[in-house]
C-alpha cells in the first residue's frame, strides 16, 4: 500500500501590478500617509545607491553592492518591522538599514572601508551587515531563540540572496528555527543571480520558498517588486513569529545592476532580460498608484527628488569629513581564517 502522508503547496502573493492597480482584498492596513512615507524611503534608497556607485567610480568609496530594482523587497520588509524588532542584514540591504536608524554617513563610511561605520547607535536594533554569504541567518536564529527565552515581544528579520540558499549554514538556520520555534523571519531576496550564476543552475527546485518545507516551517513567495505584497508577507510573518512560527519569504525580484562595482554583468546576462525587468520597476508602480489616487504629481516628484538628493549630499559631506581610520585597523578587525 502506498499512502500520501504529506503534500505541500507554495503560495505567491501579488497586490500591486505594473499599472498601479491593487488587489483590494489583500491590501494591507496602510494609510495614505504611510504609503507616501514608504515611497519616500524607496526614493532615498535609490538615490543613496546611485551616489554610492558614483562615489566608488571616482575613488571615494570601496566595492559596493547595489540595490537597484530591489527597493520594494528591502523597504517593504524593513518598514513592516516594529521598533523593538531586530535586523541581521546582508550586504544588499543598505536601504533597510537606513530606515531602521543607521546614520547614512556611517553607512557610507562602512562601504568606504571603515569598520567603525558598522557600529549601530544605541537603541538601534540592527546588527552589522554580513558579507559572508549565508552566515547571518544563523546569528539571527540564535538571537531570536534568545529573545524567546527572555520572553521578549520582538522578532528578528534576516535577509540573504538566492545564492545563500545553497549554503549549509542557511539550511542549518532553517532547521534550528523550526525545531526551537524561534521568532525569526527569513527574507530571501531572489534577485535571480549569485554573481554570474543564475538560480536555475543552483537548484532544481521550482521555488526557493519550498526550501522551508523540509525544516517544517512556512514558505511563501511574493512579487518582490511589489511593495504591498512584501509588506503584507512581512507583517503576517511577524504575527506568526511571535507565536513561535518562523516564515521563509522568497521575494522574487531582479538585480538590475552589476553584482557589485567590481563586476560586469553584461558578460553573462543579456540586455533583453534586463529591459524586461526594468518595466517592472518597483518605484514606478508606487508612483502610478499614488498618481491614480491623486496623491502625487510631477511637482511633488521633483520636490521629493530634490529633498532626497539634499539628504544624500549632506551625508556624503559628513562621511568625507570623518577622519580616516588608522591603517592598523585592517588587522584589528580581521580574524584568522575569515572570509571576505
Ligand atoms: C562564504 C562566502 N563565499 C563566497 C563569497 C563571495 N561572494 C560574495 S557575494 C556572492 C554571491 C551571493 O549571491 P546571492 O546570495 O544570490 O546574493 P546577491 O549577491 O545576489 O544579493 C559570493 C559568492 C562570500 N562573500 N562568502
Amino acid at each position: 500500500m502506498i499512502k500520501k502522508i504529506q503534500s505541500f503547496t507554495i503560495e505567491r502573493i501579488e497586490i500591486l501590478n505594473e499599472k498601479g492597480e491593487v488587489d483590494k482584498k489583500l491590501f494591507p492596513k496602510l494609510s495614505d500617509k504611510q504609503v507616501l512615507e514608504i515611497y519616500r524611503w524607496m526614493c532615498i534608497t535609490r538615490i543613496f545607491d546611485a551616489k554610492a556607485v558614483n562615489l566608488q567610480r571616482t575613488g571615494r568609496l570601496g566595492t559596493y553592492a547595489s540595490m537597484l530594482g530591489q527597493e520594494a523587497t528591502i523597504i517593504g520588509s524593513a518598514y513592516a518591522l516594529r521598533k523593538q524588532d531586530w535586523l541581521f542584514p546582508s550586504f544588499r540591504y543598505s536601504g533597510g538599514m537606513l530606515l531602521r536608524g543607521i546614520p547614512m554617513d556611517k553607512l557610507y563610511s562602512y562601504w568606504g572601508g571603515d569598520e567603525r561605520g558598522a557600529k549601530p547607535p544605541e537603541n538601534v536594533n540592527v546588527f552589522p551587515l554580513c558579507i559572508t554569504v549565508g552566515e547571518q541567518p544563523l546569528h539571527a536564529t540564535g538571537f531570536a531563540w534568545g529573545l524567546k527565552l527572555k520572553k521578549q515581544n520582538a522578532v528578528v528579520l534576516t535577509d540573504f540572496g538566492d545564492g545563500a540558499t545553497s549554503t549549509g549554514d542557511l539550511n542549518e538556520a532553517l532547521n534550528f528555527a523550526g525545531v526551537f520555534q524561534a521568532p525569526v523571519i527569513f527574507l530571501c531576496q531572489n534577485n535571480q543571480y549569485a554573481i554570474s550564476l543564475p538560480v536555475r543552475k543552483q537548484t532544481a527546485a521550482k521555488t526557493l520558498a519550498q526550501k522551508a518545507i523540509a525544516a517544517g516551517i512556512k514558505g511563501v513567495q511574493v512579487d518582490g517588486n511589489d511593495i504591498f505584497a512584501v509588506y503584507k508577507a512581512t507583517q503576517d510573518a511577524i504575527a506568526d513569529a511571535l507565536k513561535g512560527r518562523p516564515t521563509f519569504i522568497e521575494a522574487y525580484t531582479y538585480r538590475i545592476s552589476d553584482h557589485t562595482t567590481s563586476d560586469d554583468a553584461a558578460k553573462y546576462r543579456n540586455e533583453k532580460e534586463v529591459k524586461e525587468w526594468q518595466k517592472k520597476d518597483p518605484l514606478q508602480r508606487v508612483k502610478i498608484y499614488l498618481e491614480k489616487k491623486k496623491l502625487w504629481n510631477e511637482k511633488k516628484e521633483t520636490e521629493l527628488q530634490k529633498e532626497c538628493e539634499a539628504i544624500v549630499d549632506k551625508a556624503v559631506k559628513s562621511y568625507e569629513a570623518i577622519p580616516r581610520a588608522p591603517r592598523e585597523d585592517i588587522f584589528k578587525y580581521t580574524i584568522a581564517g575569515g572570509v571576505a
